[in-house]
């Protein structure tokens, strides 16, 4: 088990869209303890691979709430197979985007298949809380992001201050952007 640096934007990796899992083998599951460890840390209620840099249709979750025990969650290669017309608005927030939150209105509830860790095919119909996180989980494993859900203005702002951040190192696991700065400080 280790915990993973958390890519946080405007890494490009973020913007990736994840392969498929073809078989849920050990190197999966080594995967989803470092994702958890790493989740857990951090900590969030929700975690993507691609969030840690691996490219792959896995996610990890737990909902509980802290005076409660542990109910870790994992969901291999998930997709929505139904999402009903009626929307519902949560402030949502994103390790990737340390410290900002904003509301979203997404689907009030959805079916999601998935694959468990023994590899076999699940369905679960969520909503509230778990139908959010969810699709916010589903978004980042197909390089989505839930500032895309927001106004382009809002959007604008939130990365221009975190070019700016990166380019000032202020985040450890910032990958460098794309020009190099002209001065210091
Ligand atoms: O920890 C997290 N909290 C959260 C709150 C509202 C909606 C979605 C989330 S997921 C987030 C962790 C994360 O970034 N997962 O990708
Ligand atoms: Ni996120």
């Amino acid at each position: 088990m280790a915990k993973r640096d958390i890519l946080i934007i405007p890494d490009k990796r973020l913007r990736l869209k994840s392969d498929p899992v073809k078989t849920v083998d050990k190197s999966v599951r080594a995967l989803v303890d470092d994702m958890f460890e790493t989740m857990y840390a951090a900590p969030g209620i929700g975690l993507a691979a691609i969030q840690i840099g691996v490219a792959q249709r896995v996610v990890t979750m737990d909902l509980a709430k802290k005076d409660e025990p542990p109910e870790p969650l994992v969901f291999i290669n998930p997709e929505v197979v139904w999402s009903s017309d009626e929307k519902s608005i949560y402030d949502e927030g994103c390790l990737s985007i340390p410290e900002y939150y904003e509301e979203v209105a997404r689907p009030k509830a959805v079916k999601v298949k998935f694959l468990d860790l023994d590899g076999k095919p699940q369905e679960i119909e969520a909503d509230g809380l778990l139908a959010t996180c969810l699709q916010h989980e589903i978004d980042h494993t197909n390089g989505v992001l839930f500032i895309d859900h927001i106004s382009k203005l809002k959007r604008d702002m939130v990365m221009k201050k975190f070019k700016k951040a990166a380019k000032r190192g202020e985040y450890p696991a910032f990958e460098k952007d794309e020009e190099p700065s002209h001065h210091i400080g």
